[in-house]
């Protein structure tokens, strides 16, 4: 069975490429950067499946000692500073990974197996200010930010190798696209997040920027397909892939809102754009979410990408919405009852010191009573 080395499998896409490719029998290995607190929460479900090789995209001697000790089939490259407002705070940090990383892997495979397949992460904020709606795979790049900079370099150098060196490289541009596991700071599960914790109780309203940036969002799930189908290709190449829908931040919000069944009215303009529902305060703007760039309108023709990978998004833009959204109730929902349980239990008097083992003293009764139920 093939064997594939995925950059960025502890990230959104990483951790579902990861199943796909296990379910599918391959050998996965994943590289995974150091850091002093644990980074594989996406994972740790996968942990005794994969093999986990430390490196970091930025160091090309790791780059080819990883590549020599996995001997990939397939090279899948998501790893990247992937958050477009966090690219004009570290712009030189984010090139170094997201834009000359990806000359350390294909520098890697030049050097320790020209025959590997590699796919790189692009992205629809290679569009940035569009020059053509929708945007397909002859659509000029006009980027707005540090990131789709670098992607836009990151695409770039990989059709270089392609063409200098033969080798087999190809780029997904992906348009937006989110799941139950997308990072907390992406609007997307930043709005479901909020939403769950006000229905709750536990959050009184969510602070937005932009809510006119309109995005062609999909689940995650289906275009880590679209990765694997590319690479299954005789010639390499490039290829969009998208919903062929945009919606705007607007939409989204009040999608995810329904979903709790909570019907939000707008008022008001620009920074001083409110949510209300049942006449309480539940959205406002900061001008502190606003970048200095904006990318305002994305749409994909997907049309390649559906005529020669037969690729096409199954779950739409209402269903994930309501995923995302629901997952975030049912998860707010049970951390704040073992809250709540946690402090009740502080509370009640403490158990008898003598004829207990050593690493339950201290307990509470029904902290304890659980404990050994545990135990036994
Ligand atoms: P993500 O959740 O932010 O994951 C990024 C991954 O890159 C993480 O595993 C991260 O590791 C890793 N990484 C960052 N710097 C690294 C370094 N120096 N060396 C090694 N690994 C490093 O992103 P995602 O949403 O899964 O996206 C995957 C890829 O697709 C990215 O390249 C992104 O730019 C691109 N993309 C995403 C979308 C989208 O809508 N999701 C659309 C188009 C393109 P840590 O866990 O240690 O931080
Ligand atoms: O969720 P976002 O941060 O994603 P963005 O910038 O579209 O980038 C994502 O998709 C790209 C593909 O097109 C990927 F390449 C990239 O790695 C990443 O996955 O912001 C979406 C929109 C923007 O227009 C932003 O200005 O939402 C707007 N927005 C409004 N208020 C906000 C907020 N974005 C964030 N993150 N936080 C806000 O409070």
């Amino acid at each position: 069975m093939p064997t594939a080395l995925i950059t960025g499998i502890t990230g959104q896409d990483g951790s579902y490429l990861a199943e796909l490719l296990l379910s599918k029998g391959y050998t996965v290995y994943g590289l995974v950067r150091r850091s002093s607190t644990p980074n594989t929460s996406r994972i740790e479900h996968l942990k005794e499946k994969i093999k986990i090789v430390t490196g970091d995209l930025s160091d090309l001697s790791s780059m080819v000692t990883v590549v020599a000790e996995s001997n990939p089939d397939e090279f899948y490259n998501l790893a990247a500073q992937s958050f477009v407002a966090e690219s004009w705070r570290t712009p030189y940090t984010t090139a170094s990974v997201t834009a000359l990383g990806v000359i350390n892997c294909l520098e890697a495979i030049r050097k320790i197996n020209p025959k590997i397949k590699f796919y790189q992460a692009g992205s629809s904020e290679q569009f940035g200010k569009v020059q053509t709606v929708p945007q397909n795979e002859s659509t000029p790049w006009y980027p707005r930010s540090p990131y789709g900079c670098s992607k836009v370099f990151a695409h770039e150098i990989v059709r270089n190798y392609r063409e200098s060196y033969g080798i087999h490289a190809s780029v997904g541009i992906l348009f937006n696209h989110e799941s139950e596991r997308r990072g907390i700071e992406f609007v997307t599960r930043k709005i479901t997040h909020g939403t769950a914790r006000i229905k709750l109780g536990l959050q009184k309203k969510i602070t937005l920027g932009n809510m006119d940036a309109k995005r062609d969002w999909g689940h995650s799930k289906d275009y880590v397909e679209a990765m694997w189908l590319i690479l299954q290709q005789p010639i390499p190449g490039d290829f969009v892939v998208g919903s062929g829908e945009a919606h705007s931040v607007r939409e989204f919000v009040k999608e995810s809102f329904l979903a709790l069944g909570m019907n939000i009215s707008f008022s008001g303009e620009g920074i001083n754009e409110k949510g209300y529902v049942d006449g309480e305060l539940v959205l406002e703007i900061s001008k502190e979410h606003f970048r200095p760039a904006e990318v305002d309108y994305l749409i994909a023709d997907s049309s390649k990408a559906e005529k020669i990978l037969g690729w096409k998004r199954k779950i739409s833009f209402k269903e994930l919405i309501s995923l995302m959204t629901t997952y975030d109730y049912e998860n707010e929902k049970m951390k704040n009852h073992t809250n709540n349980y946690i402090n009740e239990t502080k509370k009640e008097p403490k158990i008898k010191q003598e004829s207990i083992p050593e690493k339950i003293q201290g307990l509470s009764y029904s902290q304890n009573s659980i404990l050994r139920t545990f135990i036994k």
